[in-house]
């Protein structure tokens, strides 16, 4: 793709894009008032099993998505370094991967293996929020993909936030459940250095680098608006058809 010597003069330069793709850390879901609510230990056990099982259906989708990365990207070098992100969330050796590990917070805070598998909690806000991520990734450029993924550069914060404060405010969950967040702390760092790259290799005009900065909100408005079904249905007792009866409505995927 080439570029004219003018769009490449109103770029910014790669340090000024970097740290333009940084300040949209203000807006990641670590200040939604759901999660500022679990940092305080405001959370009932019930609050918080709708966030695992919600979140459950995220983790399962991420690997997914990355196979949907994977198929628009030509480059072998890149599918390389992506697939052991399938791995990570798959499993792969002796590592039984996040979505075990997943499975095993759930358990810590008191939720079956059966009902995140079987998705009786996904609130439909998750749901479309989720499938738009997975929806946009296999339709857009690999490079496009991958920028999406930078929320990341965010999420050591968010995992760490939960080390730090659940085993004080939520001594009742067993700390076998922790495992993911901390596997997640390293393989976070780790996938965002390539994230970077694709983006500082990529968006070399103005019209690009926004378009990045695009990308960048349309992925937190995905973890924002999950936080959002999570609160109506959990913080302000407003789940799903609530004015219409009193029993869990759902579906299991179509
Ligand atoms: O556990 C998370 C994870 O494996 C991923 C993959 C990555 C992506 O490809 O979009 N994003 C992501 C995230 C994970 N955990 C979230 C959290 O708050 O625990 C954060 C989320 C992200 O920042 O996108």
């Amino acid at each position: 793709m080439t570029t004219s010597i003018t769009e490449r003069q109103l770029a910014m330069p790669p340090d000024e894009f970097r740290q333009a793709l940084m300040d949209k850390g203000r807006f990641y879901h670590l200040y939604h008032p759901f999660q500022q609510a679990m940092a305080k230990g405001e959370l009932t056990q019930q609050q918080l099993q709708g966030w695992v099982a919600n979140r459950f259906y995220y983790q399962l989708m991420i690997p997914q998505k990355d196979a949907a990365l994977l198929a628009n990207c030509d480059d072998p070098r890149a599918r390389r370094r992506w697939i052991q992100r399938l791995l990570d969330h798959d499993g792969h050796e002796d590592d039984s991967g996040g979505i075990e590990a997943w499975l095993a917070l759930g358990d810590a805070v008191g939720l079956s293996r059966e009902e995140l598998v079987d998705q009786r909690h996904v609130l439909p806000g998750v749901r479309f929020a989720v499938d738009a991520y997975r929806h946009f990734v296999a339709t857009a450029p690999w490079q496009e993909g991958a920028i999406s993924s930078l929320t990341e550069l965010f999420a050591p914060l968010a995992h760490q936030n939960r080390l730090d404060t659940w085993p004080t405010h939520y001594p009742w969950i067993d700390a076998h459940g922790y495992a993911y967040f901390r596997k997640r702390l390293s393989e976070a760092r780790r996938d965002v250095e390539h994230g970077l790259e694709v983006a500082l290799d990529v968006c070399v005009t103005a019209e690009s680098q926004q378009r990045a900065l695009n990308i960048l909100q349309f992925k937190l408005d995905v973890l924002w608006s999950m936080l959002d079904a999570m609160q109506m249905a959990y913080l302000l007792d407003r789940p799903p058809y609530h004015t219409v009866t009193d029993q869990a409505v759902f579906h299991n995927g179509v």
